[in-house]
């Protein structure tokens, strides 16, 4: 039986995580972190510690005392917070990472953490974007993203820790608000239409970024987890997308919904310039070779059960 430890367990992938995770490996086999704590099923219907991942010997202790044989490493400054304060992004996100390798080689637990299309950068081919290519990323997420890939591999081979990770494209959710993200608008979106029936997008029109809904992103890990290691080629990271929009296609879906939703622009240059460094559309074939990736959700079908469940919270 897993026993996980997972740190971020606020975050955003991690609030659905943990919940995800109790369902399927029992609550008692799921230890939720994160370096606050607030009331909520994360805190509530399981183990909860707090944990500053910059705390090594806390991070080992917790992970020893509890009987983890898996670590989920989620705790990480977005693209937009982390372009504001790179070398607050530079020292936690990898020294958070290097804490959570270190205590994975020393207590042989298998170990994910996500990358990001983040990984990429202006000279990567930015359609079809193949699982080997070109990464020159211009923003420190991404820095830290091409570096915590290597790094895993680099535990993987060398230590033999098995070591797993995606390329997640934006994430979106209806569980927690958006924040510290370049693709957190398409989650925005979803709210404004509901409260305002419209939206100022700080990407502008016609900016293509990979997206994918949360109950696939959540699938995601816990199939590549459970993947049979010897049919793995790559580990770190795996590219993994279900649909690649711009505003405008969002808008539409919304409209099937609600027809007076209208969509207007405030281009954040900084949030821009990050979005345009990025692929418009990966490629996710060798995720499905090797370990059987399928989305489940398109635009379409995200839109109705974002403004169901949004409306009902
Ligand atoms: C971000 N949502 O915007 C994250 C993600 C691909 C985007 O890494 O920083």
């Amino acid at each position: 039986m897993k026993k996980i430890i997972v740190t971020g367990a606020l975050g955003q992938i991690g609030s659905e995580l943990i919940v995800r995770l109790r369902e399927i490996y029992g609550a008692d086999n799921v230890m939720a972190t994160d370096i606050r704590k607030v009331d909520s099923p994360v805190t509530e219907n399981g183990p909860f510690e707090l944990l500053d991942v910059m705390d090594k010997e806390r991070m080992f202790k917790l992970a020893k005392d509890f009987g983890a044989d898996t670590m989920m490493h989620m705790a990480a400054l977005l693209s937009a917070t982390a372009e504001a304060k790179p070398l607050l992004a530079w020292n936690l996100n990898m020294g958070g990472l290097m804490n959570a390798l270190e205590t994975s080689r020393e207590l042989g637990l298998q170990f994910f953490t996500p990358s990001s299309i983040g990984a990429f950068g202006p000279s990567t081919p930015k359609e079809n974007t193949p699982q080997d290519t070109l990464q020159r990323p211009t923003t420190m997420y991404g820095v830290n993203k091409v570096a915590g890939e290597l790094l895993c591999d680099y535990y993987f081979h060398k230590f033999g820790v098995d070591t797993r990770g995606v390329r997640f494209p934006g994430l979106i959710s209806y569980v927690t608000a958006p924040g510290g993200g370049t693709t957190d608008y398409a989650v925005d979106i979803y709210y404004k239409a509901l409260e305002e029936g419209k939206y100022t997008s700080y990407i502008a029109e016609g900016t293509y970024m990979d997206m994918m809904y949360m109950p696939d992103a959540l699938q995601a890990i816990i199939d590549l987890m459970e993947a049979d290691a010897s049919k793995l080629e790559h580990r770190n990271a795996f590219n993994v997308t279900a649909m690649s929009f711009e505003p405008e296609q969002i808008a539409a879906s919304i409209r099937k919904h609600i027809p007076t939703f209208e969509l207007s622009y405030e281009v954040d240059p900084v949030r821009q310039t990050i979005a345009d460094s990025w692929p418009d559309a990966i490629d996710a074939t060798t995720a499905k070779n090797e370990w059987g990736f399928k989305a489940q959700y398109d635009l379409d079908a995200m839109t109705a059960d974002m403004l169901e469940k949004l409306a009902r919270k």
